[in-house]
């Protein structure tokens, strides 16, 4: 199980978390998603086949770009 807090300065409320949740709970192997809105972080676990890259690029499509 690999684990990553990932900060994302487009993150304005509880709102853009649930958006980001949902989207990466959509990635196969993406077991968990949690947000902080007023830190701007996100922590996501996962396994195979899902890989940090994909979740990079998830996020990016959806305007939500990490850092
Ligand atoms: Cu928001």
């Amino acid at each position: 199980m690999a684990k990553q807090t990932l900060f994302i300065p487009n993150i304005s409320c509880r709102h853009c978390i649930a958006a980001i949740k949902n989207e990466l709970s959509k990635i196969e192997g993406v077991k968990k998603v949690e947000g902080d809105p007023p830190k701007k972080r996100i922590m996501v676990e996962w396994d195979l086949p899902a890989t940090l890259e994909e979740i990079k690029i998830t996020l990016k499509k959806i305007n939500y770009p990490a850092e």
